[in-house]
């Protein structure tokens, strides 16, 4: 559908963070639409083109409305977006309007329920080192209406949620990635099922020809790959031995049995930015996805170049053997066991804001740990939940004086030993306590480790 179209529609933008603002913006400054907007937070309508009205969408007569944008956190079963779409009024994501816009670019898509940021990231590093013109955004952080307008030649690497996937309608992803999928957000989608049925939205108007990659380690996603059918293009990836068509072994070596006989790629056991059979499989996955644009040589001299996402296992800096990492982004449980599994010898620092299942489900991946350093409001739950564990266990209290503690006996084990210990920020925790966000975490526990190693200030970062 051309986007001439939609020119001069009425539409209404129902929550004006980042999707929501940027699509209003879009609708009036480049399709000279009638915009209506509302957000529940009154300082969120501040600052918007001046013809936007804001009006509260339950005073709204929906019959004047041609179309709905709303923020993707806005769940479908919303009062006010129900009303919209009994009315007739037609629901859009910013996702479809970015493609009507530049609808020659190349799209890649990629959801899945853990590492979909990283292997966004990943993909549009892999292209845009090979000199390929890249815009990465969505989920990620980066609205896709915020997005430069690209040409045939160009790439769209964008990571869509599952909150994101319910809205879209004509969106058509030229190769679209599945990574992995497992329980969450269930609160929105209810049933696992849904939550399934949301995620494969990422293949819907694809032609056969398009690609589809699939990391069939998990079974309901071995069953959606053979419900895709046959005669489309399927790429199925795998980390854990099950027979597909480019995998990681248990060593980390990858293979593309595209060739005959399987060509070993790539030993990923070599590359620190990206430890953990977790990350293998974003790489498998990325890998799967741009071979039809890259040589191999292209693909490895991306991947050694990758610098790995912020907050996530990022490695911060190496001192004296020991190594410091922040996995910041590491909020609950699951995502630290992640990190616990991934690295080896290591001085935890764990706390913050607990969440519902605190520290339990990390109590047998202790293996690799020999410290731990407890901070914030979930010092006390977390040191009785760990009382029975044979690792050494501090109460810190503050992020500092964890790492100042962590530090102090990694450079002991690291001289006792020869070995390179780490020092990991891996919470299991919000961060709400004592910090604006992860982020802001993340970014102290950086300026802490520089300080420790009397190395300054941290350089700036460059963004992927
Ligand atoms: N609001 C209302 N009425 C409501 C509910 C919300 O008016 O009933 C308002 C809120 O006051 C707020 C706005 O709607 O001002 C929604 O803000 P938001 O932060 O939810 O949305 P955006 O700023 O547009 O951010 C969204 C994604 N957020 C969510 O899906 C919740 C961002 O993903 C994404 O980076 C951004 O679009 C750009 O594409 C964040 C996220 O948490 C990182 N995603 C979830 C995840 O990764 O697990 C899905």
């Amino acid at each position: 559908m051309p986007l001439t179209k939609l020119k001069g529609k009425k539409f209404f933008v129902m929550g004006l963070g980042k999707t929501g603002r940027a699509a209003a913006k879009f609708l009036v400054e480049e399709l000279g639409c009638k915009v209506t907007a509302w957000d529940a937070k009154p300082a969120a309508c501040e600052g918007l083109p001046s013809s936007v009205e804001v009006k509260k969408p339950s005073t709204i007569d929906w019959s004047e409305f041609d179309g709905l944008i709303k923020s993707p956190g806005i769940p479908e079963s919303q009062e006010d977006v129900f009303s919209a779409l009994a009315a007739g009024v037609k629901l859009w994501s910013d996702i479809d309007l970015a493609q009507l816009r530049a609808p020659e670019a190349t799209y890649i898509a990629i959801t899945g329920t853990n590492g979909k940021s990283t292997t966004t990231a990943l993909i549009g590093h892999l292209l845009k080192s090979a000199g390929l013109e890249v815009e990465v955004g969505g989920n990620i952080g980066r609205p896709a209406l915020d997005m430069p307008v690209l040409d045939k030649n160009g790439f769209y690497v964008l990571e869509l949620s599952s909150y994101q996937l319910l809205s879209v309608n004509t969106f058509h992803a030229n190769v679209a990635v599945l990574i992995n999928i497992s329980a969450d957000h269930m609160e929105r989608h209810r049933t696992m099922e849904a939550y399934i049925a949301a995620k494969e939205r990422i293949f819907r108007n694809q032609e056969p020809s398009d690609l589809r990659v699939v990391g069939v380690d998990n079974y309901e996603l071995e069953k959606l790959a053979i419900s895709l059918g046959l005669g489309v293009r399927l790429r199925r990836v795998s980390v854990t031995g099950v027979g597909a068509g480019v995998t990681a072994n248990n060593e980390g070596v990858m293979f593309d049995y595209d060739f005959t006989p399987p060509k070993a790629i790539y030993d990923l056991s070599k590359q620190m930015r990206l430890p953990g059979k977790h990350n293998w499989q974003n790489v498998v996955c990325a890998w799967a996805a741009v071979k039809d644009f890259l040589t191999i040589e292209q693909f490895i001299a991306g991947l050694e170049s990758f610098g790995g996402l912020k907050h996530r296992l990022q490695r911060v800096l190496d001192h004296e053997g020991v190594t410091f990492r922040n996995d910041s982004k590491a909020t609950n449980a699951d995502a630290t066991i992640r990190a616990l599994d991934s690295v080896e010898d290591i001085f935890l620092l764990a706390g913050g804001q607990a969440k519902e299942e605190g520290f339990v489900p990390c109590l047998e991946h202790l293996q690799n740990v020999k410290g731990i350093y407890l901070l914030g409001e979930a010092e006390e739950r977390f040191a009785e939940e760990l009382k029975n564990a044979d690792v050494p266990v501090k109460r810190c209290g503050t992020l500092k004086e964890a790492t100042t503690a962590a530090y102090a006996d990694a450079q002991k084990y690291a001289a006792e030993t020869g070995k390179n210990p780490t020092v990991l920020l891996s919470p299991a925790c919000a961060s709400w306590d004592q910090f604006d966000s992860f982020e802001h975490r993340g970014n102290v526990f950086i300026e802490i480790a520089y300080d420790l190693c009397g190395m300054g200030q941290p350089p700036e970062e460059e963004e992927e």
